[in-house]
């Protein structure tokens, strides 16, 4: 590797070893390792062409791939040869690692979920390509301004990105706009815009390097790179427009997962990623030599959410206008081929196009969509008439991704039971099989081997190698449970990252922490329904508690929150703002001294969660339930020894019948209850009237106790807390009050408390992606392992 890298320094980077920086150490290293994965990724494509592998095409929007370098290293088995190799150059490790910006393509769960799952498809030996955008500018950057949140541009590819390869033969022109027209009895589409999209390529290796594939993300050029004309006439600005339209394509994530908002661009993306995907499958099946008739048997297409719900209409634009396929042979291969995964029951979330735009930006696709809903109608005559694709003048993208699968599939066992009688209840009764459910998983490569060192180790002395790739196996640690050494040592590997994490907090936020209090977490995107304020109101109800009782023996922690508000959301900015205030209030209070800290670092991203994760105590889940659909913060958490508080929501119920529910710290109102409360529509009132404290609490912040500058700042969510309370807060206020006092004192008494760890990372196997894609593979896209 030494060697390797060297060469690298000299060769691709230009550099000589005197004169390198970071940056320079960070690419050789990258290139050098990413020589390693090339051979096994011919190997895999040369194997899939040769053996005629059914191949799986994943269609998302979004992959939150974070950073590369440590991963590829470790799913080489080549981490410390790596370590060794730089340190022997006189750099030190985690410099080098820490230099590599996060890919941020992604908002949340879904992005990351793509990104494990492709990582889980490699270690399987799943045939397949990940399809997506490659965003010049992924997820905003956010940094406080007075406590506020404020987004700038993110630029990651401002470096070069050592992992991708630039196919600039693998390009194809995307057409939007235009009309339709007969020509010599066909239908044919003819654009009023093109561009390019343009191929990068990444390898995503498997565990062991014993497979890889591609995920080849799309970027936008234009077809006219510059107006000659118009340059001529000294018009520079005008003559640069076509780059500059097209390139807008791929040029920002959206970055709000839980707000459709019916924006042409966003649409324009969607067939971008889409119709740019179909090309390229259908161009690799000719190639293989097989028939279009054939197209189901070769290939899976599973749409992550209805982002690129597109698809159905888009394959049976091809099949019928291209390649003369009957339109009902046509819609038939398309349902066979196509899969889609729903992710979230929010209603503002669900994507619903304007018939207008859809007509005007896809003329074409929108004809087909009114073929495909009155194709389903004339095959279903019992289907009620407010059933149906298109209605109210609004193209419904769940309702078209539904009609055009084969299985649909919800991420956790009550969404998907929720999917099935809330969200598509006549059409599951007209396809009783059609719904499937795949619990959402992470990849213990990532969240457990290399992100906590220190319990990988103890794992593989207690029960030995290979768990990373058979994590049922931690079951085995249960035999070493009641053993008092095994339990101290899982608590000293907490207690390593605990320190790490604390050394972090004192360098970049300038507050110090007591590693030994509990490290209580909630990370995730800031939203309503995930309860950030709960959270927050009960952190207030407890500094209150200690200044009232100073003397008490209060059991210390650190509240830690990290987190990003789509910077439309006022709510949830308002929410970020007010934890803010309140840390600034806590930490500096003489009376609290230090048994309470709130830590809110901003810029919440993967490589964060990956010094977080392994350093917590308590893992806070705590959505209203009924709304989060699984969650896979939850199970990292838990995976790495963390105890979860949490309502009975998305993928907690799972987590909960795993681990065992006396590993578990429950409270809150069931999905079902909620509905039954708010029928009450003094719900909130009633609630608040029941608690003392919560009154006080929402006292303290009317009068301006965290916002003394402004005492007013807070009325209005303090307003909507008495009156409107959609998510339920003040209900489980006292619920959760009392949960978080028994993680007190389940703290206070160590035993116990590492059994009931311990017990968590024993039991979370079930959790793995890989046991995710395995269903996949067989419930909906039929295929097998090449290995
Ligand atoms: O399935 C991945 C992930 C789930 O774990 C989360 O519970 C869910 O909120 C998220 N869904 C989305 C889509 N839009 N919304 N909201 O990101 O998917």
């Amino acid at each position: 590797m030494r060697e390797e890298i060297l060469r690298h320094l000299i060769y691709t980077m230009g550099k000589d070893a005197g004169h390198a920086s970071v940056y320079d150490w960070r690419m050789a290293l990258s290139f050098a390792i990413r020589d390693r994965i090339v051979e096994p990724w011919f190997a895999a494509t040369k194997q899939t062409w040769e053996q005629g592998h059914k191949r799986v095409y994943y269609l998302s929007m979004e992959f939150l791939i974070g950073r590369m370098l440590e991963d590829s290293a470790i799913n080489l088995g080549m981490r410390a040869a790596c370590r060794e190799a730089i340190e022997s150059l006189g750099q030190d490790w985690r410099a080098v690692v820490e230099d590599e910006p996060d890919a941020a393509l992604g908002n949340g769960g879904l992005g990351r979920l793509a990104a494990c799952y492709m990582e889980s498809m490699a270690t399987l030996g799943c045939p397949g390509y990940g399809y997506g955008i490659r965003y010049e500018h992924g997820l905003f950057r956010q940094r406080f301004e007075g406590g506020q949140q404020v987004e700038t541009p993110e630029d990651w590819l401002k470096q070069r990105h050592p992992w991708e390869f630039e196919r600039p033969e693998a390009a194809y022109e995307i057409g939007f706009k235009g009309g339709v027209e007969t020509r010599n009895g066909k239908t044919v589409w003819v654009p009023a815009e093109t561009v390019i999209a343009e191929a990068f390529d990444m390898p995503v290796i498997g565990w062991q390097g014993k497979w890889a594939n591609t995920l080849r993300l799309w970027s936008a050029k234009p077809t006219t790179l510059f107006d000659l004309a118009r340059f001529n006439h000294g018009d520079y600005t005008a003559a640069a427009e076509p780059e500059t339209l097209a390139r807008t394509l791929s040029r920002v994530l959206y970055p709000d997962d839980t707000t459709y908002q019916g924006k042409e661009l966003r649409l324009k993306q969607e067939y971008f990623l889409t119709g740019a995907a179909l090309h390229d499958i259908i161009r690799r099946h000719l190639a293989g030599g097989y028939k279009l008739a054939d197209l189901a048997k070769h290939v899976a297409i599973q749409m992550n959410d209805t982002h690129p719900a597109i698809a159905g209409p888009e394959l049976v634009r091809i099949l019928t206008d291209l390649y003369d396929m009957p339109f009902d042979d046509a819609i038939a291969t398309a349902i066979e081929c196509l899969g889609y995964t729903n992710h979230t029951l929010l209603p503002e979330a669900l994507e619903r196009w304007a018939t207008y735009l859809m007509g005007s930006v896809l003329p074409r696709h929108m004809q087909i969509i009114e073929q495909i809903d009155a194709w389903h109608l004339r095959t279903n005559p019992s289907r009620p008439h407010y059933v149906g694709i298109v209605k109210h003048h609004e193209v419904r993208m769940g309702e078209l991704a539904f009609v055009t699968a084969h299985k649909v599939n919800g991420v956790s066992a009550l969404h998907t039971e929720l999917v099935k009688q809330n969200l598509f209840p006549e059409l599951h009764k007209l396809h009783p099989d059609r719904i499937v459910n795949e619990t959402n998983g992470v990849t213990p490569r990532r969240w457990l081997r290399m992100a906590n060192p220190a319990l990988s180790h103890l794992i593989s002395d207690t029960i030995g190698e290979g768990w990373e790739a058979d994590l049922d196996r931690l079951r085995e640690l249960e035999l070493s449970i009641e053993d008092k050494g095994f339990r101290d040592a899982f608590a000293a590997a907490k207690r390593v990252n605990k320190e790490a994490l604390s050394n972090w907090i004192a360098q970049t936020q300038g507050v110090k922490v007591d590693p030994d209090a509990i490290f209580d977490v909630q990370i995730k995107r800031i939203h309503e329904y995930k309860r950030q304020l709960l959270n927050i109101l009960q952190t207030i109800a407890q500094w209150h508690e200690i200044r009232n009782d100073p003397t008490a023996n209060w059991q210390p922690r650190v509240k830690i929150f990290g987190g990003k508000a789509a910077p439309g959301y006022q709510a949830a900015k308002e929410i970020i703002r007010l934890i803010n205030d309140v840390a600034a209030v806590v930490n500096d209070d003489p009376y609290v001294d230090g048994r309470l800290k709130i830590i809110y670092p901003p810029n919440y991203n993967v490589s964060m969660a990956e010094r977080l994760i392994p350093a917590s105590d308590l893992s806070e889940q705590i959505s209203t339930a009924g709304k989060e659909a699984s969650g896979t913060g939850n199970m990292k958490f838990a995976l790495n020894g963390a105890l979860t508080i949490g309502t009975l929501d998305g993928a907690n119920v799972e987590i909960r019948e795993q681990v065992g529910p006396e590993n578990f710290f429950l409270f809150g109102l069931t999905a079902q209850e909620v509905m039954k409360h708010r029928e009450d529509p003094e719900h909130a009132r009633h609630a608040i009237l029941e608690s003392q404290t919560l009154q006080d609490v929402l006292q303290m912040i009317a009068e301006g106790r965290f916002s003394p500058d402004e005492p007013t700042r807070y009325h209005g969510l303090v307003h909507n807390m008495w009156h409107s309370d959609y998510f339920l807060v003040a209900s489980d206020f006292e619920a959760y009050r009392e949960s978080q006092a028994e993680v007190d004192k389940t703290f206070a008494e160590p035993d116990k408390w590492w059994r009931m760890a311990a017990m968590n990372t024993a039991r979370m196997g079930f959790f793995s992606s890989d046991r995710a894609i395995r269903g996949y593979m067989t419930d909906i896209w039929g295929t097998e392992s090449a290995l």
